[in-house]
């Protein structure tokens, strides 16, 4: 059975106390790899690698660094089909979906921040008493912990501004889908990327993970996931006073307006539910509809959610895989007990589908007010439901309840309406006809319960570096 290990040092490296975890093909339902199961022991010895080699790539001019990080991505660009096939199995992702959206995304994340390494630059303020100019240099060892729904992706997002900005890393993939992040490690040691610069230790949270947050040499944590493992990893951190930046999902809104022109952007509306199966969380979970075309915009959505092809994820024309794990096929099909237990009409869905994996069928359900648990709690599974509304007031009142704040998706053509909503709405994000727009130079992140801090561009490189005040009296 194919066995991953961690990559500490530059090399393959088995776990110290000889434990192995399996990895299961969620088409199947059955391990197909095994992962290193790896302990503090094993974190420790990769931060310590990881402090040895700071000196070193911390020193190296920031172009030089940009260019490791450009040849990397090249590497991983000519492995982008081996990198897709890992992802479709051990994270049950549409072939399509990571071959030709997140994959090359990963290959960007490491792109966008080579070049930042060459243009991030800092402020001076001259005043009456001198010269003020500020000073950011990188923290030193430290540690990203990413999610399973989007692997490399995410990975790639935390480790690339930590990188350029000249920290050293130890990262913890999530053990559910660690397959891409090993053959990332194996990359960067074919071309010959420094050794102990990035550091991979696989592994459960609760052993891995704490021990990379609870580690004195860690300077920082960059952590994805849910909102409960957040809090943890908050406790941990807060008495060490460890900066932390966390990103914890959402229950995003949609709201479609009457004017707006939603019957030639069912493709998107569709896809920001049901996109990796409803696991990112950026995904509309509560599509908001103005009265007048609620019925019309709620029939075209189920009979579009019907026509989804379900199936192997490893067949290209696949566009709903199964959930990524036990776990989450579990706390899904909960919570659609729990939505028709609320009392909600399950329009199309509802159900598991028939076959080997864990696959669920696309679920949309109506009839639920604002307060209840299944409009309050993330899902992270192909599961939307719909709400009526009759004025912006309205909309925005149901936009804004609950305690989460990360993304929302607003269609109208009325401009001021727009922009009212997009300033009154409780969210890290806003997209204005549209969902998922994509520029890393924008900060990432959300409000409330969906997290602390914000990541992508200039964002990233200031969270991974100490700014340092020099005053020259002049
Ligand atoms: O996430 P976990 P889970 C949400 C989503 C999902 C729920 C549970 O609602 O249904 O979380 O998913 C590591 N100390 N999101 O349980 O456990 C873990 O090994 C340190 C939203 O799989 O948070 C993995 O690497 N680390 C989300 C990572 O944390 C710990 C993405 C995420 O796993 C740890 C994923 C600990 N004590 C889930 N326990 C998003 N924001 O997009 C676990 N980990």
């Amino acid at each position: 059975m194919l066995r991953l290990p961690h990559w500490i040092d530059g090399k393959p490296t088995q776990p110290g106390n000889g434990r192995w975890l399996d990895v299961f093909e969620p088409a199947t339902g059955q391990p197909f790899a095994q992962v290193a199961g790896g302990d503090a022991n094993d974190v420790e010895t990769a931060v310590a690698a990881a402090r040895n080699a700071f000196p070193a790539w911390s020193s190296l001019p920031n172009s030089e660094r940009g260019r490791w990080l450009h040849r990397l991505a090249e590497a991983l660009e000519a492995r982008l089909d081996d990198m897709a096939r890992a992802e479709a199995r051990d994270g049950g992702k549409p072939i399509t979906l990571a071959r030709n959206v997140e994959i090359p995304r990963a290959v960007s994340n490491l792109r966008f921040f080579a070049d930042a390494a060459t243009q991030f630059s800092s402020e001076s303020h001259h005043g009456e008493a001198g010269l003020n100019y500020t000073l950011r240099q990188p923290l030193g060892v430290v540690g990203t912990i990413s999610p399973w729904n989007l692997p490399l992706y995410l990975f790639t997002w935390k480790i690339a501004p930590a990188l350029a900005a000249g920290n050293t890393v130890v990262a913890k993939p999530s053990e559910i889908t660690p397959h891409s992040a090993t053959l990332l490690g194996e990359i960067a040691a074919d071309i010959g990327f420094p050794a102990s610069v990035l550091n991979i230790v696989h592994g459960r949270g609760p052993e891995v993970g704490e021990a990379i947050v609870a580690h004195a040499d860690t300077k920082a944590i960059s952590f994805t996931g849910s909102t409960a493992v957040g809090r943890r990893i908050a406790g941990i951190a807060a008495p060490m006073l460890k900066k932390l930046s966390l990103e914890l999902g959402g229950k995003n809104p949609t709201l479609v307006f009457a004017d707006s022109d939603w019957r030639s952007n069912l493709d998107v509306l569709l896809r920001s539910i049901f996109q990796n199966a409803g696991q990112i969380c950026l995904c509309g979970s509560r599509v908001l509809v103005e009265g007048g075309i609620y019925a019309e915009v709620r029939d075209a959505l189920v009979e579009r959610a019907l026509s989804l092809r379900i199936g192997d994820p490893l067949d290209a024309d696949t566009q709903l895989g199964p959930l990524a794990s036990q776990a989450q096929y579990d706390k899904v099909l909960a919570a659609i007990a729990r939505a028709r237990a609320e009392g909600g009409n399950v329009l199309c869905g509802g159900n598991a589908i028939e076959r080997d994996g864990w696959y669920v069928a696309p679920t949309l359900v109506d009839g639920l007010g604002p307060d209840c648990a299944t409009n309050r709690e993330e899902i992270f599974g192909p599961v939307a439901t719909l709400q009526p509304f009759d004025s912006d007031h309205e909309a925005l009142a149901l936009a804004n309840a609950g305690d989460y704040g990360l993304a929302a998706s607003l269609w109208t053509r009325d401009l001021n309406r727009a922009h009212r909503l997009a300033a009154g709405l409780r969210t890290g994000i806003v997209w204005i006809n549209a969902w998922l727009m994509r520029d890393l130079r924008t900060p990432f992140g959300g409000m409330g319960q969906s997290g602390l801090g914000r990541e992508g561009g200039l964002e990233a490189m200031r969270f991974f570096t100490e700014p340092r005040n020099v005053g020259i009296a002049l």
